[in-house]
């Protein structure tokens, strides 16, 4: 017998032709509207991605539901409080996109600040023949302050400490790391030359990254977002940069994805990216392994490979 599964988000390819191999796959809409009742009275399983909205409501609707299995490693789309008032398990997939995410954050910092984009363009569009490329800023040696030194923070240092940057971070609570820590956001913003946001979403962390926090940042910083679009506080940000009180943006994740604030497309010192930092074949295979292996494990009644902390 085949279980029944609701699919809510869309899914790779590598991932979705293997769930449905093993399992009768519903595809449905965050909302699960569509679905009449023989339906929703079969589902065992939901599988979500990290930027999927699973509310109470649905949940509600799905009397028999089991487990929720998020592809990615943010679940602050899920409502996991309704989730557990059930007894539903919730499943991610963490550490095996940090290193993608990490080398991303990199890629950004280093994207925004020696303006690579801005770099291309200028030879594209045979500019270069009258004359060169205005000089750009330096990444190594300089000051980096990273907000969440979780998994993905921490890879972030290790990198940047190859570029002999000098890191310290903001966290909920001191680690027992070498770094300094600020347990203020805005002093850490000012005591940087290079603020990288790597927490993740939920309202602990909404909008963290406010007009105060760029204005100590300054007009020669430079914000990187690949945590959560949510953090930040999307408008105070593209004024900043049109006003020139930030210096450049480089963001890989969006408040309302896939539609980044309309102010920030106009701007030259933005560098955007569509959400793509965990987006590489090899880590995309690895997603879609734990994925599989969580929903397997909950059918097989053994322990979850990656449950939610808590
Ligand atoms: O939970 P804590 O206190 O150990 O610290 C976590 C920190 N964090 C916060 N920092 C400041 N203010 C908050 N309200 C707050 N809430 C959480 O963020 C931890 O150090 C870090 C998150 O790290 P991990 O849980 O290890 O997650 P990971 O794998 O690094 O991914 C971070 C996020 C995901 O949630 C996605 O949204 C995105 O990166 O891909």
């Amino acid at each position: 017998m085949k279980f029944t599964v609701l699919r809510v988000a869309h899914l790779p390819p590598m991932l979705s032709e293997r769930l449905h191999a093993d399992y009768e796959v519903l595809e449905g809409s965050e909302r699960g509207d569509e679905l009449d009742a023989a339906q929703t009275r079969g589902i065992r399983a939901l599988v979500a991605n990290g930027e999927s909205r699973v509310r109470a409501g649905l949940i509600d609707r799905l009397p028999v539901l089991q487990v929720i299995i998020v592809f990615g490693v943010g679940y602050d789309g899920i409502d996991v409080e309704a989730a557990r008032a059930r007894g539903i398990a919730v499943t991610h997939t963490p550490d095996v996109l940090t290193e993608d995410v990490a080398d991303f954050a990199i890629t950004l910092m280093l994207g925004t600040a020696r303006r690579l984009a801005q770099a291309d363009r200028f030879v594209r569009e045979g500019r270069w023949q009258q004359g060169p490329f205005p000089f750009t800023r330096k990444v190594s040696g300089k000051r980096l302050g990273i907000v969440g030194l979780g998994r993905i923070g921490k890879a972030i240092a290790q990198r940047a400490a190859a570029f002999d940057m000098h890191i310290s971070y903001h966290g909920r609570r001191p680690l027992a790391v070498d770094y300094p820590y600020y347990a203020s956001v805005t002093e850490l913003a000012a005591a940087v030359d290079f603020l990288v946001v790597a927490v993740g979403g939920g309202d602990s962390t909404y909008h963290l990254i406010d007009a105060a926090v760029l204005d100590a940042l300054g007009s020669t910083g430079i914000l990187i977002n690949v945590g959560r679009g949510s953090v930040v506080d999307e408008v105070a940000l593209a004024q900043a940069l049109a006003e020139g009180r930030l210096l450049g943006a480089g963001l890989d994740v969006f408040e309302d994805e896939p539609r980044p604030h309309a102010g920030l497309l106009d701007l030259d010192n933005v560098l955007l990216a569509p959400h793509m930092a965990s987006a590489t074949w090899d880590t995309r295979r690895a997603m879609s392994d734990l994925t599989l292996a969580n929903l397997a494990a909950h059918f097989a009644g053994e322990s979850l490979p990656t449950p939610i902390p808590g």
